[in-house]
């Protein structure tokens, strides 16, 4: 009843607006995917268990349309537990109802229940779409979004090269790119290991396989690699803790995890069954392979692929042996291309890469964990050949990185966002309008984080909240997890590490994408970005900063604390989620509700407010 009133007042004192005409008369492009969501058996790596199945398999279908479509995707949950679909990166102007997350958006999809996803696709590139129902995500339902752009929008091509034979396979490449899903595997549910987690009292990042487009198999690595693989911070925590070595699976023991961010909280490793870090049981599952076929020896091929970061915790540096790739698009939005050997890709992220294929055979497409909590990496196949030819003799290759995503050699460049230039620069108001302080923090036990000082309840996004925060706007209803801000305005949410060490959280906002325009070392003393680029304008960057839709927080040290100035334009009124992308800290509350333009939002469709 109080939230009601809040909301009531609200709407009162700020005026709700009507859409002059509904964002779809125009639908001339309608396309529409229907999607009936499953719980059955799947066996990514070899290993049978229960996955969600998007028509029967996993991952889901790729919704591949053109710029400028009315997308209309039905979803029929068949399902025993409720559910949401989120579709990551999509700005949802003017349809805010559709965005997909449960007490923020909608209501829960119920067993038996359809709902009816629709928005307008204003943007182009690489996108994608998961649950926003528990971990719904880790139990396979995610797949790939390809939105093609308008023919008239300026392409990065002539950065690439000026052949013209060369910028025609580059055109023919990019017409058609590769979604390569990436992704943390394991063999319990979701339900099951948060359960546990919640048991044992700690976070359990710990996974049996890395999958390529859900594909994989469980690699155990002996004792000797895995040691051979630590890095000086990983042998360090071992040391400090008379522990010998990472598990069978290459895990961090969680304990210690637990004791470096949580260290007042005691953890029950004893009641974890054996398989959810003790042992480690080697598959043969089904291998993902690139095929590409060349006219004939001079025939001037290129593939782009869409890198998908689908992870659910690690962070993986990405190589293909010998063939370095052009990067050109971050997030979907074109940036100047980088040519380099190896990126990290972290949850949520989008890369779109141009690979030239100029010699054939084989090459490993490696994926190696770059996280502190486990050693796991793995490799699927690009295989291409001139058309009918005999197969190229199978040789050993050079990769570009070690298994534990380290440089294999001083020629080998990682992709780098300080220095990614976005391919249209558009201006940044230079002084933001409201400043929004985050302060991280560990909030209890190691899955849960606060992303400022409180915790969103996770029963909000559990259960759903009523009235759901889009019908009602909210105020401090949530122990202040809401913040609120008008229609045009430039918003700063500076994202501060308050208790150290903390590892990097990969910080998702829904609704729009951001600018980084600053991110440092050490505490941040200012009251805003202006007063901050006063002081260290070595910090700052206002004129061409990277945009994305989600930026991964610099780790801090437990002497040094990092801080990270993400601006943003307020353009798209609704209520959106601002969270860590990492599944576990969602689950513990490192979220908050950003009411974007609530002077300005549309009134939500009865079909939608009374679902
Ligand atoms: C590790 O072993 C050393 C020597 O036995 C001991 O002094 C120290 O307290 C131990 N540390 C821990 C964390 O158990
Ligand atoms: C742990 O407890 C100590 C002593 O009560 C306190 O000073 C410290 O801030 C606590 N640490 C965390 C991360 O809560
Ligand atoms: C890079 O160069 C330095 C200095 O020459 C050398 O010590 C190091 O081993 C090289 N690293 C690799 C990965 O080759
Ligand atoms: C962050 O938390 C503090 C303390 O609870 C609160 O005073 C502040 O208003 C919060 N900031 C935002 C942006 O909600
Ligand atoms: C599932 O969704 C239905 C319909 O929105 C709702 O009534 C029910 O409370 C939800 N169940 C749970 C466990 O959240
Ligand atoms: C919100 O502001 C943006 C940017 O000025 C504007 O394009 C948009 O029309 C506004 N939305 C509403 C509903 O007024
Ligand atoms: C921490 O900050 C200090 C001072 O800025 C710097 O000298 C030191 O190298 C930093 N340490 C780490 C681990 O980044
Ligand atoms: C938990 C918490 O920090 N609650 C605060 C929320 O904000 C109001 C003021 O807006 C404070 O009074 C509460 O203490
Ligand atoms: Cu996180």
């Amino acid at each position: 009843m109080v939230a009601l009133a809040r909301g009531s007042w609200l709407k009162l004192a700020l005026g709700l607006t009507t859409l002059s005409s509904s964002v779809f008369a125009k639908s001339s492009c309608d396309r529409t995917y229907e999607f009936t969501l499953t719980v059955g058996k799947w066996a990514p790596d070899g290993v049978e268990r229960d996955m969600v199945l998007v028509n029967g398999a996993f991952p889901g279908p790729t919704i591949e349309v053109n710029q400028g479509d009315y997308v209309d995707i039905i979803v029929h949950n068949k399902m025993v537990a409720n559910t949401t679909v989120h579709f990551h990166g999509i700005d949802m102007h003017a349809t805010p109802w559709n965005d997909g997350v449960p007490g923020v958006t909608q209501r829960q999809i119920g067993t038996g229940e359809t709902y009816h996803y629709k928005w307008h696709a204003t943007q182009y590139g690489s996108y994608w779409y998961h649950a926003h129902q528990l971990g719904q995500v880790e139990d396979g339902m995610y797949g790939a979004i390809v939105i093609h752009p308008r023919k008239e929008l300026e392409k990065p091509w002539s950065l690439i090269s000026q052949d013209a034979k060369v910028l025609e396979a580059i055109e023919h490449a990019a017409k058609k790119p590769y979604p390569l899903l990436l992704a943390d595997h394991r063999h319990r549910t979701a339900e099951d290991v948060f359960a546990l987690a919640l048991k044992a009292n700690t976070e359990l990042p710990c996974f049996d396989s890395i999958l390529f487009n859900g594909k994989g198999s469980v690699e155990c690595r002996s004792p000797e690699e895995i040691t051979s693989l630590l890095s000086a911070q990983q042998q360090n925590v071992l040391k400090n803790n008379n522990v010998t070595n990472f598990g069978p699976k290459g895990c961090l023991p969680p304990q210690l995890i637990s004791k470096t961010v949580s260290p007042n909280v005691t953890v029950n490793m004893g009641i974890l069954p054996k398989d959810v870090i003790e042992t480690c049981t080697s598959t043969k599952g089904p291998r993902e392979v690139i095929t590409v076929h060349k006219r004939d020896a001079s025939d001037e091929k290129w593939l782009a692929i869409d890198l998908i970061g689908a992870f659910h915790m690690l962070t993986g540096a990405f190589s293909i042996d010998e063939h370095p790739v052009w990067v050109y698009a971050v997030d979907g939005d074109y940036i100047k291309p980088q040519l380099v050997h190896a990126i990290p890709i972290t949850n949520g992220d989008r890369f779109s890469i141009l690979v030239r294929l100029d010699k054939p055979g084989n090459y490993p497409i490696r994926l190696s964990s770059l996280s502190n909590s486990q050693i796991i990496f793995s490799s699927a196949t690009l295989s291409y050949n001139v058309k009918d030819a005999a197969p190229v003799p199978e040789k050993p290759t050079v990769a570009y990185v070690k298994n534990n995503g380290v440089i294999a050699s001083n020629s080998t460049i990682f992709y780098s966002e300080k220095t990614q230039k976005q391919l249209l620069v558009e201006p940044i108001k230079q002084v933001a309008d409201q400043t929004y302080k985050l302060h991280m923090r560990t909030a209890g036990p190691s899955f849960a984080w606060a992303l400022n000082k409180t915790i969103l309840p996770p029963a909000v996004l559990d259960h759903g909240s009523d009235p759901v925060v889009l019908f009602e706007p909210q105020f401090d209803d949530y122990d202040n997890v809401t913040i609120t801000t008008k229609n045009d305005t430039w918003v700063d949410l500076i994202l501060i590490t308050d208790t150290l060490p903390m590892p990097p959280h990969p910080i998702h906002k829904h609704g729009n994408k951001m600018w980084r325009v600053g991110n440092g070392i050490g505490p941040f003393p200012w009251a805003t970005a202006a007063e901050a680029a006063a002081a260290v304008p070595q910090f700052f960057n206002f004129v061409d900063p990277p945009k994305r839709d989600s930026f991964l927080t610099a780790q801090a040290t437990p002497t040094n604390a990092t801080w990270t100035v993400l601006r943003y334009h307020v353009t798209s009124p609704g209520a959106w989620l601002l969270h860590c992308h990492v599944q576990s800290h969602l689950q513990g509350g490192m979220a908050l509700v950003i009411q974007d333009g609530a002077d300005h939002w549309p009134v939500v469709p009865d079909n939608y407010r009374n679902f």
